[in-house]
Protein backbone atom coordinates (compact mmCIF):
# COMPACT_ATOMS: atom_id res chain seq x y z
CA UNK A 1 0.00 0.00 0.00
CA UNK A 2 1.92 3.17 -1.25
CA UNK A 3 -0.20 5.31 1.31
CA UNK A 4 0.58 7.53 3.76
CA UNK A 5 -2.41 6.86 6.92
CA UNK A 6 -3.54 10.62 8.69
CA UNK A 7 -7.01 11.52 10.50
CA UNK A 8 -8.98 13.95 9.35
CA UNK A 9 -10.77 14.89 12.23
CA UNK A 10 -14.03 17.25 11.51
CA UNK A 11 -15.15 18.64 14.70
CA UNK A 12 -18.41 21.35 15.11
CA UNK A 13 -21.57 21.64 16.31
CA UNK A 14 -24.92 19.45 15.31
CA UNK A 15 -25.65 20.02 12.27
CA UNK A 16 -23.03 21.90 10.95
CA UNK A 17 -22.57 19.19 8.74
CA UNK A 18 -19.38 17.18 9.58
CA UNK A 19 -20.73 13.68 8.48
CA UNK A 20 -21.81 14.83 5.11
CA UNK A 21 -18.47 16.18 4.68
CA UNK A 22 -16.94 13.06 5.75
CA UNK A 23 -18.98 11.37 3.10
CA UNK A 24 -18.21 13.38 0.64
CA UNK A 25 -14.16 13.28 1.17
CA UNK A 26 -14.71 9.33 1.65
CA UNK A 27 -16.18 9.34 -1.97
CA UNK A 28 -13.53 11.68 -3.67
CA UNK A 29 -10.74 10.14 -2.04
CA UNK A 30 -12.33 6.40 -3.07
CA UNK A 31 -12.16 7.76 -6.79
CA UNK A 32 -8.88 8.45 -6.46
CA UNK A 33 -7.97 4.60 -5.11
CA UNK A 34 -7.30 5.84 -1.64
CA UNK A 35 -8.38 3.69 0.93
CA UNK A 36 -10.45 5.43 3.67
CA UNK A 37 -12.39 5.17 6.39
CA UNK A 38 -15.49 7.23 8.01
CA UNK A 39 -15.81 6.98 12.19
CA UNK A 40 -18.97 9.24 12.57
CA UNK A 41 -19.97 10.01 16.72
CA UNK A 42 -23.67 8.95 15.68
CA UNK A 43 -22.49 5.32 14.54
CA UNK A 44 -19.84 4.45 17.14
CA UNK A 45 -22.11 5.35 19.61
CA UNK A 46 -24.71 2.72 17.95
CA UNK A 47 -21.72 -0.32 19.24
CA UNK A 48 -18.16 0.68 20.22
CA UNK A 49 -19.67 3.23 22.70
CA UNK A 50 -22.74 2.08 23.27
CA UNK A 51 -22.42 2.58 27.06
CA UNK A 52 -21.52 6.20 26.54
CA UNK A 53 -24.18 9.09 26.99
CA UNK A 54 -22.96 12.90 26.84
CA UNK A 55 -21.80 13.95 30.57
CA UNK A 56 -18.20 15.54 29.91
CA UNK A 57 -16.77 12.22 31.13
CA UNK A 58 -18.49 10.27 28.93
CA UNK A 59 -17.87 12.86 25.74
CA UNK A 60 -14.18 12.62 26.91
CA UNK A 61 -14.18 8.26 27.05
CA UNK A 62 -16.01 9.05 23.69
CA UNK A 63 -13.54 11.02 22.15
CA UNK A 64 -10.70 8.80 23.75
CA UNK A 65 -12.05 5.77 22.10
CA UNK A 66 -12.86 6.79 18.91
CA UNK A 67 -9.40 8.54 19.18
CA UNK A 68 -7.83 5.44 19.75
CA UNK A 69 -8.83 3.82 16.90
CA UNK A 70 -8.74 6.10 14.38
CA UNK A 71 -4.69 5.84 15.29
CA UNK A 72 -4.85 2.12 14.54
CA UNK A 73 -6.73 2.79 11.02
CA UNK A 74 -3.82 5.57 10.43
CA UNK A 75 -1.19 2.80 11.65
CA UNK A 76 -2.47 0.45 8.93
CA UNK A 77 -2.35 3.11 5.84
CA UNK A 78 -5.84 4.53 5.88
CA UNK A 79 -7.21 8.26 5.63
CA UNK A 80 -9.28 7.95 9.06
CA UNK A 81 -12.05 10.49 8.36
CA UNK A 82 -13.87 10.81 12.05
CA UNK A 83 -16.95 13.28 12.42
CA UNK A 84 -17.53 13.99 16.05
CA UNK A 85 -18.85 16.95 17.91
CA UNK A 86 -15.78 16.77 20.01
CA UNK A 87 -16.61 19.86 21.77
CA UNK A 88 -13.53 19.81 24.27
CA UNK A 89 -10.33 21.26 22.87
CA UNK A 90 -8.28 19.13 25.24
CA UNK A 91 -9.53 16.06 23.87
CA UNK A 92 -9.17 17.07 20.35
CA UNK A 93 -5.22 17.86 21.71
CA UNK A 94 -5.25 14.32 23.50
CA UNK A 95 -6.34 12.73 19.58
CA UNK A 96 -3.18 15.10 17.68
CA UNK A 97 -0.58 13.81 20.83
CA UNK A 98 -1.54 10.15 19.57
CA UNK A 99 -0.43 10.80 16.03
CA UNK A 100 2.93 11.68 14.19
CA UNK A 101 3.41 15.55 13.64
CA UNK A 102 1.58 16.56 10.82
CA UNK A 103 -0.70 13.60 10.68
CA UNK A 104 -3.57 14.70 12.85
CA UNK A 105 -5.59 17.32 10.51
CA UNK A 106 -8.18 19.49 12.13
CA UNK A 107 -11.20 20.64 10.35
CA UNK A 108 -13.53 22.89 12.07
CA UNK A 109 -16.83 23.22 10.87
CA UNK A 110 -17.34 26.70 11.45
CA UNK A 111 -21.28 27.12 10.80
CA UNK A 112 -23.25 29.60 13.32
CA UNK A 113 -25.78 27.83 15.59
CA UNK A 114 -28.79 29.66 13.78
CA UNK A 115 -27.94 27.74 10.67
CA UNK A 116 -27.64 24.19 11.87
CA UNK A 117 -30.44 25.09 14.09
CA UNK A 118 -32.91 25.89 11.18
CA UNK A 119 -31.46 22.69 9.13
CA UNK A 120 -32.87 20.40 12.77
CA UNK A 121 -32.36 17.76 10.73
CA UNK A 122 -33.10 15.22 13.37
CA UNK A 123 -35.67 17.65 15.64
CA UNK A 124 -33.11 17.60 18.21
CA UNK A 125 -32.85 21.23 18.87
CA UNK A 126 -36.31 22.01 19.06
CA UNK A 127 -36.10 18.87 22.01
CA UNK A 128 -33.25 20.92 23.57
CA UNK A 129 -34.71 24.54 23.17
CA UNK A 130 -37.75 22.92 24.74
CA UNK A 131 -35.52 21.13 27.51
CA UNK A 132 -36.30 17.46 26.54
CA UNK A 133 -32.89 17.01 26.06
CA UNK A 134 -30.46 18.56 28.31
CA UNK A 135 -26.52 19.58 27.68
CA UNK A 136 -26.78 19.71 24.10
CA UNK A 137 -24.12 21.55 22.81
CA UNK A 138 -24.34 25.06 21.56
CA UNK A 139 -27.52 25.08 24.07
CA UNK A 140 -26.79 24.24 27.05
CA UNK A 141 -23.56 23.00 27.05
CA UNK A 142 -20.03 24.30 25.33
CA UNK A 143 -18.13 24.50 21.99
CA UNK A 144 -14.83 25.38 22.31
CA UNK A 145 -13.32 26.79 19.23
CA UNK A 146 -9.37 25.93 18.45
CA UNK A 147 -6.96 27.93 18.55
CA UNK A 148 -5.62 26.78 15.05
CA UNK A 149 -7.12 24.36 13.57
CA UNK A 150 -5.95 23.27 9.81
CA UNK A 151 -8.62 24.03 7.82
CA UNK A 152 -11.93 26.18 8.56
CA UNK A 153 -15.16 25.69 6.67
CA UNK A 154 -17.69 28.06 6.52
CA UNK A 155 -20.90 27.54 5.65
CA UNK A 156 -21.48 30.40 3.22
CA UNK A 157 -18.89 32.18 0.70
CA UNK A 158 -18.07 36.05 0.62
CA UNK A 159 -21.49 36.31 -1.23
CA UNK A 160 -23.19 34.58 1.06
CA UNK A 161 -23.94 31.58 -1.06
CA UNK A 162 -23.78 28.52 1.02
CA UNK A 163 -20.91 26.10 0.12
CA UNK A 164 -21.34 22.66 -1.36
CA UNK A 165 -20.01 19.43 0.10
CA UNK A 166 -18.18 18.45 -2.49
CA UNK A 167 -16.84 21.88 -2.38
CA UNK A 168 -15.99 21.46 0.74
CA UNK A 169 -14.65 18.14 -0.04
CA UNK A 170 -12.18 19.51 -2.69
CA UNK A 171 -10.68 21.89 0.30
CA UNK A 172 -9.61 19.33 2.55
CA UNK A 173 -8.18 17.27 -0.38
CA UNK A 174 -6.24 19.78 -1.47
CA UNK A 175 -5.40 20.47 1.81
CA UNK A 176 -4.01 16.80 2.24
CA UNK A 177 -2.52 16.85 -0.91
CA UNK A 178 -0.43 19.82 -0.41
CA UNK A 179 1.09 18.47 3.06
CA UNK A 180 2.19 15.46 0.76
CA UNK A 181 -0.55 13.10 2.88
CA UNK A 182 -1.85 11.15 0.08
C1 LIG B 1 -24.96 16.93 21.39
C2 LIG B 1 -26.28 15.08 20.97
C3 LIG B 1 -26.76 15.15 22.27
C4 LIG B 1 -26.28 16.16 23.13
C5 LIG B 1 -27.70 13.46 21.30
N1 LIG B 1 -25.36 17.03 22.66
O1 LIG B 1 -26.35 15.60 14.95
P1 LIG B 1 -26.43 14.22 15.46
O2 LIG B 1 -27.26 14.14 16.79
O3 LIG B 1 -26.77 13.13 14.56
O4 LIG B 1 -25.06 13.92 16.12
C6 LIG B 1 -25.03 14.28 17.49
C7 LIG B 1 -24.51 13.10 18.20
C8 LIG B 1 -23.28 13.55 18.95
O5 LIG B 1 -22.42 12.50 19.12
P2 LIG B 1 -20.84 12.74 19.17
O6 LIG B 1 -20.24 11.43 19.47
O7 LIG B 1 -20.40 13.43 17.94
O8 LIG B 1 -20.69 13.76 20.42
S1 LIG B 1 -19.39 14.07 21.28
O9 LIG B 1 -18.27 14.29 20.34
O10 LIG B 1 -19.72 15.30 22.03
O11 LIG B 1 -19.13 12.94 22.18
C9 LIG B 1 -26.50 14.48 17.93
C10 LIG B 1 -26.70 13.48 19.03
O12 LIG B 1 -25.52 12.66 19.09
N2 LIG B 1 -26.88 14.03 20.37
N3 LIG B 1 -27.65 14.11 22.46
N4 LIG B 1 -26.71 16.27 24.40
N5 LIG B 1 -25.38 15.98 20.52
Amino acid sequence: LNQKGCVVWITGLSGSGKSTVACAIDHALARMGKLCYVLDGDNVRHGLCNDLGFSVEDREENIRRVGEVAKLFADAGLVTLVSCISPYKRNREFVRGLLDKGEFVEVYMKVPISICEKRDCKGLYKLARAGKIKGFTGIDDPYEVSDRPEVTLEATNAAGELITPDCMAETVIDYLLGRGLL
